[in-house]
């Protein structure tokens, strides 16, 4: 029966790949514009990389610019960035417009066409952690952590492990619930500021544990900022960059 060999084929291909990814180099988690960026500069440099996105549909806040008008805006110093993706983009009063869905598709094309392992519907709901360092996520299905069912979760080993998920800085807010470290709370909108706060404050909060995109104003108190996704992109690179020196791989 051809349904059956159908399913087979999806049941076969995809305990493999998830398999080959209980052992990573850097867990990412959230697959908004920053985990996506950092997923794909890693898997650049020969990383083994898996980003766990718990919705449906990895992008993150691309998708739906700004209220919905689905335009995202990024800085010029992004262009060449944008060129090494294949991205069309125009250019207005010092500023580069692209269309979202075409910023999002680019960017998960390119990351998972270099390696890069995208579980979506997988939620990571805590981390592992020996001799005081970060050294894997706990995983569960997506829609178990919205219905509140009782589920145990399984664990990925990851040397770092990198908090992509946004305004809500979700994994970071599991070390700090436990009180293993302080955060502080996003502020208003300032694009001017959020930029270059985010890219500068991008880096390690914890033995093993990452931080990179809105998660970093959730993290340290920088202000949100809107449709604007220069820092995004820069944030995806210079985290890429850390974790990249720190696991000595060359460029
Ligand atoms: O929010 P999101 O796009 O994060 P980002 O990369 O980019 C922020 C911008 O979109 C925008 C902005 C600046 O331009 O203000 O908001 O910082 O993507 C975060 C992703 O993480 C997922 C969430 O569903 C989203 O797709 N996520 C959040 N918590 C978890 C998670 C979790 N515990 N496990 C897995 N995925």
């Amino acid at each position: 029966m051809r349904d059956v060999t159908i399913s087979k084929l999806i049941l076969d291909s995809f305990y493999g790949k998830l398999r080959s990814c209980l052992e990573l180099d850097v867990a990412v988690v959230g697959a908004g514009p920053s985990g996506l960026v950092a997923s794909y500069e890693l898997a650049k440099k020969g990383l083994k990389v898996a980003v766990f996105e718990e919705r449906n549909v990895p992008g993150g806040g691309i998708w739906g610019g700004g209220m919905m008008f689905n335009e995202i805006v990024l800085e010029k110093e992004i262009e060449d960035f944008l060129r090494e993706l294949g991205v069309r983009y125009s250019e207005r009063d010092g500023h580069l417009i692209v269309d979202s869905v075409h910023f999002a598709s680019a960017l998960l094309y390119r990351a998972t066409e270099k390696g890069v392992v995208v579980f979506n519907n997988v939620s990571v709901e805590d981390v592992a952690m020996r001799d005081g360092r970060v050294c894997g996520v706990v995983v569960n299905w997506g829609p178990t952590k919205r219905l509140g069912l009782h589920v145990d979760p399984i664990t990925v080993k990851a040397e770092c492990v990198v908090d992509g998920t946004g305004h809500p800085a979700s994994v970071v807010t599991l070390l700090a619930k436990r009180g293993l470290l302080q955060m502080k709370t996003e502020f208003p909108m300032n694009a001017e500021e959020a930029e270059p706060f985010v890219v500068e404050h991008t880096g390690e909060v914890f033995p093993g544990l990452f931080v990179t995109g809105m998660a970093v104003c959730a993290v340290h108190g920088g202000p949100r900022m809107g449709p604007i996704f220069g820092g995004m992109v820069l944030s995806g690179v210079k985290v890429a960059r850390m974790i990249s020196e720190r696991l000595k791989v060359k460029a």
